[in-house]
C-alpha cells in the first residue's frame, strides 16, 4: 500500500504539517468539533483532538479507496474466502445477521444453521435460567463453568463481566482458561458439583489447555458421584468438532456447533457465546447481536458513499496516521467503566493476533509498520498508575477514551465524578500546562523565585496529546455489540490498508509445537542437551527444583 498514490500523498502532508498544535487547531477553528465529529445511533465519536485537518481525513479517505477497502469489505460480506492463508470465509458478520438475508459460502445459504444453533441455545439456555434443567441430584444450576481459551474465552468472559448487571441473579459465572492448575483449581474449591454446569469451548476441540481443564473438571464431578450419567447433565460443548466432543465423552445432543468461517477471536456471537446467553438470557444475547448487526449494515451501507460517517472507518484511518506516519508504537483503549476492565484485554486479542503480521497477503514481507500494541485499563483506575506516562512521558500514545452517560447504579454521587474525570483527561492531554501557568500557580501558593524555578519545569504538561472520545447513552447488550462490532471493522480496515490477512495466527503455533516436545523431556530422568545452553539449563534446574 506505500506504494499508492495516496500514501505518498500522505506522507507529504504530513511532512508539511509536522506535528501540529492542538490549541491552534482548535484556536483556528472554532468548529472544530462540528467537523470532526460523527453520531451513529446513540454513539458519538468526537475525533477533533487529533493531529488532522480536512486535509488529512480527504487523503485518509483516497487512502481507503485505493486499498481497496470497499470491494474486499464486500467480499467478506460475501462469504468469500479472504482468509487466504487457510482458505475459508470470515463470516462472523453472518452470525449477526438479524435481517436473515441469505449469505452463501461455497453456494449454500449459512443463516439456517446459523438460527438452527441460536434456537437451540436460546432451549437450552431458558431451561436452565428457568431451573427445569437440573444437575445430577434434581437441584437447578447455580454456577457456569465456560473452560476454553483464547478466542474461546476472552470474548465471552469480557462481555458476562460488560453486562453483570442484565445477569441472571442465580448464576455465578466462571471462566477457566489457562493450563496453570491454580486457575481451575481456584474455581472447584468455590462451588458445588451438584449445582455446576460447564461449557467445554473449543473449536477445534484439541486445544491441549481447555482439553486438560475439562478433563480435569470431567475427574472432579466423578470424583463427587462415581455415576458417568451425570456427565450429560453438567457438561455441554461449543465446537467444530462433533467426534472430538463425543470421544471426550459429551453427548452430541450436548453439543452446540458452529463453523470453520467464525474465527475465534470473533467468535463471541456465535455458539462460543452460550455462557453469555445462559447468563443475560436470549432477548439481551439478540439485542447483542443486533447492536453489531446494525454497525455492519451501517458500514456495507455508507464504505463508498460516505465512509466518514462510519465509526470503524474513521478509527482505522486515524490508527493508521498515528501508526504509519508518526511512528506510534502503541494504542490505549481507557474505558470509564468498571465493568468493561476486560474490554481492553479482549482487544489485545482481537487486534494483535489480527494484525500483528509482517508478511502481506501475497507472502511478501511488509515494508511498513502494521499492527500497533494495544493495552489499558479503565478509568479512573488508570489516572493514579500509567497516566502519568502519557501526561509527561517521551512516547506519542494515541488513546481511546469510551464512557456511557448513564449508569446501571443508583449512586448518583458517583457518575458525575466519573465523567468529569473522563472530560478532564481529554483536554488535560490536548492542551496541557504550560511553563506560564505553572509559574503563576507557584506564585500564588507563596513559593519564592528559586524554588519556582526549581519546580516549574516538573510541572509543565506540554499537552498535545491525540485522543478520540467515545460517548455512549448506556452500557447495554445492544450497545456493547455495536462498541465491538465497531472495533472489529476497525482492525478489518487496517489490515486490509496494510495488505495482511487478519484472520489468521500461524505466529501462535511455534510455541505449542515446542512445548510438546519439552513436555515430553520432563518426563524422563535425562539430563536435557538438545536445546540451546540457556533452554537446556533452564529445564535441568526446574526438573532439580520440582522434585
Ligand atoms: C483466535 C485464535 C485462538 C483460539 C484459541 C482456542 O482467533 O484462533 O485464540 O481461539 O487457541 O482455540 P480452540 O477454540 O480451538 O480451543
Amino acid at each position: 500500500m506505500s506504494s499508492t498514490p495516496a500514501w505518498a500523498s500522505l506522507q507529504q502532508h504530513r511532512d508539511l504539517l509536522g506535528i501540529p498544535s492542538l490549541s491552534q487547531l482548535f484556536l483556528d477553528d472554532p468548529h472544530r468539533f462540528d467537523k470532526f465529529h460523527l453520531q451513529l445511533e446513540n454513539l458519538f465519536l468526537d475525533y477533533s483532538k487529533n493531529w488532522i485537518t480536512s486535509d488529512t481525513l480527504r487523503l485518509l479517505a483516497d487512502l481507503l479507496n485505493q486499498a481497496d477497502v470497499p470491494t474486499q469489505l464486500e467480499n467478506m460480506f460475501r462469504g468469500e474466502h479472504i482468509n487466504s492463508t487457510e482458505n475459508r470465509a470470515v463470516l462472523h458478520v453472518a452470525l449477526r445477521n438479524l435481517s436473515k438475508t441469505p449469505i452463501l459460502v461455497d453456494g449454500s445459504d449459512v443463516m439456517p444453521q446459523v438460527f438452527d444453533v441460536l434456537a437451540r441455545m436460546k432451549s437450552f439456555s431458558s431451561s436452565v435460567r428457568d431451573g427445569s434443567w437440573t444437575g445430577y441430584t434434581g437441584q437447578s444450576i447455580t454456577d457456569i463453568v465456560n473452560i476454553g481459551i483464547g478466542g474461546s474465552d476472552l470474548g465471552p468472559s469480557m462481555v458476562c463481566l460488560a453486562l453483570r448487571s442484565f445477569g441472571h441473579p442465580r448464576l455465578s459465572m466462571h471462566f477457566v482458561s489457562n493450563i496453570d492448575g491454580h486457575h481451575i483449581d481456584s474455581v472447584l474449591q468455590k462451588i458445588d458439583p451438584a449445582r455446576s454446569l460447564f461449557i467445554v469451548a473449543s473449536k477445534t476441540f484439541t486445544t491441549q489447555e481447555t482439553l486438560t481443564n475439562a478433563q480435569t473438571a470431567k475427574n472432579w464431578l466423578l470424583s463427587h458421584t462415581n455415576d458417568p450419567s451425570a456427565v450429560s447433565k453438567h457438561f455441554v460443548a461449543l465446537s467444530t468438532n462433533t467426534e472430538a466432543v463425543s470421544s471426550f465423552g459429551i453427548l452430541t445432543e450436548n453439543m452446540f456447533p458452529f463453523w470453520d468461517w467464525v474465527g475465534g477471536r470473533y467468535s463471541l456471537w456465535s455458539a462460543i457465546g452460550l455462557s453469555i446467553m445462559l447468563y443475560i438470557g436470549s432477548d439481551s444475547f439478540e439485542q447483542l447481536l443486533s447492536g453489531a448487526h446494525y454497525v455492519d449494515q451501517h458500514l456495507l451501507a455508507n464504505i463508498r458513499t460516505n465512509p466518514l460517517s462510519c465509526p470503524s472507518v474513521v478509527l482505522g484511518l486515524l490508527g493508521i496516521w498515528y501508526n504509519n506516519f508518526y511512528d506510534a508504537q502503541t494504542h490505549a483503549l481507557l474505558p470509564y467503566h468498571q465493568d468493561l476492565s476486560r474490554f481492553a484485554a479482549y482487544f489485545q486479542q482481537g487486534d494483535m493476533e489480527s494484525n500483528g503480521k509482517s508478511v502481506d497477503r501475497q507472502g511478501n514481507k511488509v515494508n511498513i509498520q502494521t499492527g500497533p500494541i494495544i493495552w489499558g485499563e479503565p478509568g479512573t483506575n488508570s489516572q493514579h498508575s500509567f497516566f502519568q506516562l502519557l501526561h509527561q512521558g517521551t512516547k506519542l500514545i494515541p488513546a481511546d477514551f469510551i464512557a456511557f452517560a448513564r449508569a446501571s447504579h443508583n449512586l448518583p454521587m458517583h457518575q458525575d465524578i466519573l465523567i468529569s474525570n473522563y472530560l478532564a483527561q481529554t483536554e488535560a492531554l490536548a492542551f496541557g500546562k504550560p511553563l506560564e501557568a505553572v509559574r503563576k500557580e507557584l506564585q500564588q501558593q507563596g513559593l519564592n523565585q528559586e524554588s519556582i524555578s526549581a519546580l516549574a519545569p516538573h510541572k509543565v504538561f506540554e499537552g498535545n496529546h491525540p485522543t478520540n472520545s467515545i460517548l455512549i447513552d448506556s452500557l447495554t447488550p445492544y450497545s456493547l455489540g455495536s462498541l465491538i462490532a465497531i472495533y472489529e471493522h476497525k482492525i478489518f480496515v487496517q489490515g486490509i490498508v496494510w495488505n495482511i490477512n487478519s484472520f489468521d495466527q500461524w505466529g501462535v503455533e511455534l510455541g505449542k509445537q515446542l512445548a510438546k516436545a519439552i513436555l515430553q523431556e520432563l518426563s524422563t530422568p535425562e539430563t536435557a542437551q538438545k536445546h540451546d545452553s540457556s533452554t537446556n539449563g533452564l529445564i535441568n534446574i526446574y526438573k532439580k527444583l520440582r522434585k
